[in-house]
C-alpha cells in the first residue's frame, strides 16, 4: 500500500493572535474555509509560519483543538509538534493524536545541541509512539550542510515516518530523498517562491507560508505542471513571486496577517517580541500590492 499522503496545496496557516496572546478561534475557522474554498486540501499548523515553536503550550493546544474542529474532517491536518524541550513535543504529539489530527510534523532537536543521528531517530520514534499518528520531518535550516539524504534514508525506516517537508534550497538532494523508499516518501516542498522546482524533482505536495493568501494560484500552478504544462506553470510561478517578493520584504508573518486583516479575515497580531506593522508600512504594502495587480488579478 502507498504511503503517499500527501497531494496537492496545504497552507502552511498563520496563527491568529490578540495582543495578549490568546487564539482568536473564530478567525482559525475563517481562514480555513476562505483556504478550502479556493482549493487547499488541508493544513500545516504550528510551524514556523504558525508561530509554534515560540508559543506556549496552552496557546498550541488551543490552536490545535480550534483547527480540528473547523476542519470537520475536510482535510489533514498536520500538527508540527517540535519544540524546545522534547517533553513538550511528547506531551504536543500525544495531544495530536487524542484531538484527532492526522498527522504530526517536527523539526530535528534542537537549536542549542547537536545530537547525534541515532539520538534523532530516536527522537522521531518517540513522538510517532506517543501520537500513533503519522509522521513527517521538516527539514529546514538546521539541517542544512548535513547529509540529508542519508538522514532521510535512516528516518523513513522508523515505523510512522512517511516523509519529509523539504525547505532547503538544494533541489539535488530533494531528488534524491523522492527516489528512497522506492518512491514511496511523502516529499513536500518548502520553499514557495520555488514550488516548481520543486515539482520538478518530484515533490508530491507545498506546505507554506503564502499559500495562506494566494492558495488559489498555487493549485492552478499544481494543477498546470501536473498536466504537463511547463510554461502556465512558469508563468503562474512567476506571477506569484511578484507578491511573494513583497511579503517577503515586509516580513513574512505579519505581511500575510495583514492581507488576510484586509481581506475580513482577523488574523491579529504577531507573537512578541516580532512587532507589528506600523500604519505607514500598511499603506505601503498595499500600494504595492496594488501596483502588481493583487487585488484584482490573483
Ligand atoms: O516552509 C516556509 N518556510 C519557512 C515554509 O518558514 C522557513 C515558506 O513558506 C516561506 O515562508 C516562503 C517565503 O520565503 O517560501
Amino acid at each position: 500500500m502507498s504511503n503517499i499522503l500527501l497531494k496537492g496545496i496545504y497552507p502552511a496557516l498563520v496563527t491568529p493572535l490578540n495582543d495578549d496572546g490568546t487564539v482568536k478561534k473564530e478567525s482559525v475557522g475563517a481562514i480555513m474555509e476562505h483556504n478550502f474554498k479556493n482549493g487547499a486540501l488541508g493544513y500545516y499548523i504550528c510551524g514556523t509560519t504558525g508561530e509554534g515553536p515560540v508559543m506556549t503550550l496552552e496557546q498550541r493546544m488551543k490552536t490545535a483543538a480550534a483547527a480540528v474542529e473547523a476542519n470537520a474532517g475536510r482535510g489533514l491536518i498536520i500538527n508540527h509538534i517540535g519544540a524546545a524541550s522534547p517533553f513538550d513535543a511528547l506531551e504536543l504529539a500525544r495531544h495530536s493524536g487524542e484531538i484527532g489530527c492526522d498527522a504530526i510534523s517536527s523539526v530535528v532537536p534542537n537549536f542549542f545541541y547537536k545530537y547525534s543521528d541515532n539520538e534523532i531517530l530516536e527522537y522521531y520514534k518517540r513522538i510517532a509512539d506517543a501520537s500513533g499518528l503519522p509522521v513527517i520531518a521538516y527539514a529546514q535550516s538546521m539541517l542544512a550542510g548535513a547529509d540529508v539524504v542519508s538522514f532521510m534514508d535512516k528516518l523513513m525506516k522508523i515505523d510512522g515516518v512517511i516523509g519529509v517537508k523539504f525547505t532547503l534550497t538544494d533541489f539535488y538532494s530533494m531528488g534524491r530523498i523522492k527516489a528512497l523508499n522506492g518512491g514511496d516518501i511523502n516529499v513536500i516542498n518548502g520553499p514557495d517562491e520555488m514550488l516548481i522546482c520543486g515539482l520538478s524533482m518530484g515533490a508530491d505536495a507545498g506546505i507554506g507560508s503564502t499559500y495562506n493568501v494566494m492558495c488559489k494560484q498555487y493549485c492552478a500552478l499544481y494543477e498546470a505542471f501536473g498536466r504537463g504544462d511547463t510554461d502556465a506553470a512558469r508563468a503562474l510561478q512567476r506571477k506569484i513571486n511578484r507578491v511573494v517578493e513583497i511579503i517577503i520584504r515586509h516580513g513574512v508573518i505579519r505581511t500575510i496577517k495583514f492581507m488576510l486583516c484586509e481581506q475580513g479575515m482577523d488574523a491579529g497580531s504577531v507573537m512578541f517580541p516580532g512587532a507589528a506593522l506600523g500604519e505607514a508600512e500598511k499603506a505601503s504594502i498595499h500600494c504595492e500590492l496594488d501596483a502588481v495587480g493583487y487585488y484584482n488579478e490573483y
